[in-house]
């Protein structure tokens, strides 16, 4: 990797790391968001409001986002952002796209409950972080507007009652980042226009995804995606044999689409692989008399 990209991911990591959340300025150019956002504009139109004491009755979101602008792989497929989620998620073979989606406060939508991303996954190991979220403003973030609220130094313990969250003030460009044990919220819209932006969440490869990747992007969809989004978007076995297709790999499915599958072919890392040989090498030795 850009040593350059390695050193701030490694800064940002650490932050995030202290804090539970850091915001990044100027991640991308603001004509890069106005692109995005300006392919959105439709679909946010046509989508009804959502439904549901979480999401909120005052807010429209949607999913799915790289298969609604080519203008998405750029932001979910960032350098530095990968490299960051890469460092705070270890504890898998490979990081996967956990979520896209678009959201939408409506002026007047009140406060989201203040929740944490991984709370949807019923088991947790103390220090092993599941989540990493990356929300994308298009259009400036205020108090006023709803900005994301984030409760500093909640990925380590419960905040009191008297602890204010932050407001995550930031213009499009720049992203919000936190953790999936980070204890946070939408603010209230108390302003006239609408805020928009976007949440991109990664996480651990083997953890059942809040979006499910293969019908949000079947393969005729991945096969238009760079290798490296089309395997961020469930189109990569998880070593050993997760998330498999026939027993393959499912990058399978993005070659030819009329090849008959091959056989079921293991996925599985090298030291499975050493640990397997040594087995077979065992086996092969002298056979062992069993006591009579
Ligand atoms: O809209 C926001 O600022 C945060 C949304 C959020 O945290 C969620 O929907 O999980
Ligand atoms: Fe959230």
């Amino acid at each position: 990797m850009d040593s350059t990209i390695d050193e701030a991911a490694c800064r940002w990591h650490d932050a995030l790391l202290r804090d539970g959340y850091c915001i990044i300025p100027d991640l991308v150019g603001e004509d890069a968001v106005a692109a995005l956002s300006a392919d959105l504009d439709p679909v946010f139109e046509r989508t009804p409001l959502s439904e549901g004491l979480f999401y909120g009755n005052a807010t429209r979101r949607f999913h799915g986002l790289l298969a609604r602008t080519p203008h998405a792989a750029a932001f979910v497929g960032h350098p530095l952002i990968l490299a960051i989620a890469r460092a705070v998620l270890t504890e898998c073979d490979a990081i996967q796209l956990n979520l896209t989606q678009a959201v939408e406060l409506m002026p007047g939508a009140p406060m989201q409950p203040p929740h944490r991303d991984e709370e949807m996954w019923p088991l947790r190991t103390p220090g092993v972080e599941y989540l990493i979220n990356v929300m994308w403003p298009f259009v400036p973030y205020t108090a006023g507007n709803g900005a994301t609220l984030v409760w500093p130094g909640s990925h380590r313990r419960e905040p009191e009652p008297s602890e204010a969250p932050v407001a995550a003030k930031m213009r499009p460009g720049t992203a919000l980042l936190f953790l999936g044990s980070t204890l946070h919220g939408g603010g209230a819209n108390r302003s006239p226009y609408p805020r928009r932006g976007m949440i991109v969440s990664y996480s651990l490869g083997w953890l059942k995804p809040y979006e499910l990747p293969w019908l949000a992007y079947p393969p005729a969809v991945a096969r238009t995606f760079s290798r490296e989004i089309a395997a961020l978007a469930g189109y990569r076995a998880h070593r050993p044999n997760l998330g498999t297709w026939e027993g393959r790999c499912p990058s399978f499915l993005l070659g030819c689409a009329s090849v008959q599958p091959p056989g079921a072919c293991d996925t599985l890392r090298p030291e499975q692989e050493a640990a397997i040989r040594a087995f077979m090498d065992m086996q092969q030795g002298p056979v062992r008399q069993e006591p009579r």
